[in-house]
Formats: C-alpha cells, structure tokens, sequence
C-alpha cells in the first residue's frame, strides 16, 4: 500500500542498553524506528492533550515520606490476581511489536520475563501467541482481546491463550476504531506488509489499523464481558475505563479487575490522563476488585503514586517499545530493571517496606494553584 511501508525493516540490535531515565528512551528511539512506525507508536490523538496529560498528571500529588521506620531494603514484590510477580509493572497490552524490533512480542516478552515481571499477549501481535510464550517461559501472561465479530474466532483466541498460559484476560473496550491520530494520517501509516497479525485471520498484510478493525465487533456491550468470563472461565480485567459509573457497572457484570487507561492518548483525546481518573474510580471500586492503570508511567515515584492512589500494579508501554528498539530483549530488560530500581529507591526513601504498606496517607495533593502556576493548562 504506502510506499514508505515497502521499504520498512525494522532494528535489529540486541544489546545492554544504558537508561538514565525512561523519558529519554523516546528520543533514543526515534533515531532507530522508521518513521511511519514511530509516528505510530509514539503520537497520541488530535491535540495530544491527554497523551501529555498521562504523565503531567503525575505531577497532581506529592510524596510525604516517613523516617526513622527502621527499614533497610523494601520488598517490591507483589502478587497480580494471583500470580506472584518482582514488582507492581507490567508490560500493558500493545499492537504490532514488529514495528520496533525484528524479534518483536518475543523480544519484549523475554525482557518482561527476565525481569520477573508479568507480559500481557495481544490480539494483534505480530507474532503467534505460541512463539512468544516459546520465547518467554519464565514471566506470568495475560492475553489482551480485541472482541472479534466472529464468536468462533474469539473462543479459538481465547483457547489458544489459555492453553499457553494466560491466566487472565485483558478485554480492551475502547478501540472499536482508532482515534484521530494526526501522525497516522500525516505519514498515511499502513502496516508494512512484511508484518502479519498471525492471531486473527481475515486480517490482511498491508492495511491501515482503521482496516484492520473492521474484523472486530462494533457496538460492544456487557454482554461481551459476559461471553468472554464464559468462554474462557478466567477473571477478566476491563481495559480503558475512565468513568467510575462504568467502574460500577464492571462490577457489577462480574469483571475480575479494572484497567483505568486512555489507551495511551490514542483514542478520544482531551479525556483525563490515567492517574487523573484513577482517584475516583477507585472511590467508586473501594477495594473489591483490584485496579491497574498504564499510561504516562515513567518514573519510579509514578508508579508509588499510582499505588498510593489505588492500583494493584501499572502498565509501561512506550517504553518497552523503544526500549525493544534500541537493544532487543535486552534493552526491555534493562529499562525494566530501570524501573524496578528506581521505584525501590522511592520506596526506600519514603519509608514503605511492601507494596501492600503503600497507602493514600503515602501522598497529598498538590495544591491547584501551584499546578496552574506551571501552566499546565
Ligand atoms: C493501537 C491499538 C491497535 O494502535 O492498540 O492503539
């Protein structure tokens, strides 16, 4: 289709990367990911406010840390519906890993798992479920559903997940077409057709993600929870929430967690960034069912923050992206160990001995006049 995609490949370098930070990995990766590909994965819909918004929203709250606790090292451990994990991070749901680096799902999968840390398996991978569980035998797996309009092809998806090991289903519900994503249009972004999405058949080489989605259900409604919770006869984590009435209504259809995400910034734009939603959801939810949050996590202190606020663990996306990009399996690893540093730091340094201890009393708000100071609006 696109002529710039005939000419894509993607890198091919497998190696330790050093990450001072996970924010500048976005520029690092920029110089090695083909263009249209970049725009893809790093731009956000329409003006980007909530693609911004998803990390300066971490800056709403601050840490109020407590001394002479007697702690030496904190225990950044913890458990995700179940399934024992390193740290309260995990790889979130994202298409088309291909597009950042040759061995792709396996690559990250591989990272993630080195690092102890759970991976979550797509629809749209463009590898088979079955290679990235291959290459990834030691980390704990979702699988991420895009609601296919086939019943058929979602039960075959859905057993084919189970029997490599998922032990939850993520059902993604806000991506019936893609948001007005700018770069997309700019680039006239079409996957290249060297890539397949191996998973869903009727999906074809070569198209645009709007393509794409033409495969999958449009109209989604709880009754597709209740198909899925059926089908698979695991929890399912309702992915994409931003309202806490939609919260209630997860519950109230039996949804085994909420997963508070914007998509990262790609779907409506100008909706609150993850860590904004997430205090009144969790008001709304009140400790039944756990929550996870991806989008702007960045920083250790983030992930602290989104703790304190009410998640059970966080996703980070972009960067196992670029991450994947610059080094393979290897640079996923070290940008995941990155974080699971940075955030026992912030443990550390704010007197929190386990996840588990990590509370609201953890933070306060930062007072709005000091945020509209910094002109974020
Ligand atoms: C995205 C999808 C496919 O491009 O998750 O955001």
């Amino acid at each position: 289709m696109a002529s710039a995609s005939e000419s894509f490949s993607a890198p091919t370098t497998e190696k330790d990367i050093e990450i001072l930070n996970l924010l500048e990995l976005e520029d690092q990766a920029r110089k090695v990911i083909s263009k249209g590909p970049f725009g893809y994965i790093s731009g956000g819909s329409g003006d980007e406010l909530t693609l911004r918004e998803n990390i300066a929203g971490f800056d709403d709250h601050m840490i109020v840390p407590r001394y002479l606790t007697g702690l030496d090292e904190p225990d950044i451990s913890t458990e995700l519906l179940g399934v024992k994990v390193d740290a309260p991070i995990f790889c979130p749901p994202m298409a088309a890993h291909g597009l950042a680096h040759v061995t792709a799902e396996a690559g990250s999968a591989r990272g993630w798992g080195d690092g102890g840390c759970l991976y979550t398996m797509t629809t749209l991978s463009t590898l088979p479920i079955e290679e990235v569980v291959a290459a990834s035998q030691k980390s704990p797996k979702w699988f991420q559903l895009y609601f296919a309009k086939d019943p058929g092809v979602n039960r075959e998806l859905i057993a084919r997940a189970k029997a490599a090991g998922a032990t939850a289903i993520v059902f993604a519900v806000d991506l019936e077409r893609p948001g007005n994503r700018e770069a997309d249009m700019r680039n006239n972004f079409h996957f290249p057709s060297s890539l397949g999405f191996p998973n869903v058949p009727g999906v074809r080489r070569g198209e645009s993600l709007a393509e794409i989605m033409q495969v999958f259900k449009h109209g989604l409604d709880w009754d597709d929870l209740a198909f899925i919770r059926e089908a698979s006869g695991l929890p399912v984590i309702v992915k994409g929430l931003l309202s806490p009435a939609d919260a209630r209504e997860a519950l109230d259809h039996g949804a085994a967690a909420i997963g508070v995400s914007n998509h990262g910034g790609r779907q409506l734009d100008n909706v609150p960034g993850s860590i904004v939603a997430l205090p009144r959801i969790a008001e709304a939810v009140d400790g039944r069912i756990p929550i996870f949050l991806d989008g702007g996590v960045r920083r250790g202190v983030h992930v602290l923050e989104a703790l304190a606020l009410g998640a059970s663990a966080v996703g980070v996306g972009r960067p196992t992206l670029y991450s994947l990009a610059l080094g393979g399996w290897r640079g996923v690893h070290a940008m995941v160990e990155a974080l699971k540093r940075e955030f026992a730091l912030a443990m550390k340094l704010s007197g929190v001995a386990k996840v588990s201890n990590i509370g609201p009393d953890l933070i306060e708000p930062r007072s709005p006049l000091r945020v509209l100071a910094r002109g974020r609006f």
